[in-house]
């Protein structure tokens, strides 16, 4: 068994924030694959009593400890190996500042947008799509403003909020209608120097459930 195991699915940008954490620490993790879009467990009652009352992914587990939430699964792992942690109290709350914000409002947004467009029959009603894509664009802005001549998101290296960050923004383009890269090149920039970390890997190779599979 691993020393780690991480609930989570090749779709998910939520649960790709610990599993690229967990690669990029070089941990020794394995994921359990949990058939968000067949079965459903994570609405079910087993699941929120044995797995995680919020009954959502990722769920990460270590020994007898159990983690939800990115942000608190990426604090955790960075306090336990010194990897991409934000170091002093200033570039600690800052790096907080900007993953409350990703998961408020950039990926919390674009989860959301992606899953009402591909993963739901019939797709989202246009005008909640319209809603959400406004918002991932004043959004994506700002990201892209904070990134303009400057290489990471709070530091002159990458810490658990670019970790954060990078959520659903490798999901291919097709699945959004927008090409996030290219429409935000100081994103763009960011994400080929995050890619280039050693042990870096596409959600859709790191996670188990890609192509889409129900049990
Ligand atoms: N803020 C949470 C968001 C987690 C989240 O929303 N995960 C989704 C999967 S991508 C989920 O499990 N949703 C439960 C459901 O829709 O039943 C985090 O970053 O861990």
């Amino acid at each position: 068994m691993a020393e780690f195991q991480l609930y989570c699915f090749a779709q998910s940008g939520n649960a790709y924030r610990a599993a690229l954490m967990l690669n990029l620490i070089g941990a020794d993790w394995e994921p359990v694959w949990i058939d968000f879009f067949g079965a459903m467990p994570q609405r079910g009652p087993e699941f929120r009593n044995d797995v995680n009352e919020m009954g959502e992914m990722p769920v990460l587990v270590h020994g007898k400890k159990k983690f939800t939430q990115s942000g608190v699964i990426l604090t955790y792992l960075a306090r336990l190996t010194g990897k991409f942690k934000p170091e002093g109290e200033d570039e600690e709350l800052e790096a907080l500042r900007w993953i409350i914000f990703d998961n408020q409002k950039v990926n919390g947004f674009l989860g959301p947008f992606r899953f009402l467009k591909n993963f739901v029959s019939p797709p989202g009603d246009p005008a909640v799509l319209a809603f959400l894509k406004g918002r991932i664009d004043g959004n994506l802005a700002i990201v892209n403003k904070r990134l303009t001549g400057r290489k990471f998101l709070v530091s002159d290296r990458p810490t658990i909020a670019d970790i954060s960050m990078t959520g659903y923004l490798y999901y291919p383009a097709e699945e959004f209608g927008f090409d996030i890269a290219k429409d935000y090149p100081a994103i763009g920039a960011w994400l080929e120097l995050m890619k280039a970390l050693p042990g870096w890997k596409h959600p859709y190779e790191l996670m188990p459930g890609y192509p889409l599979k129900r049990s």
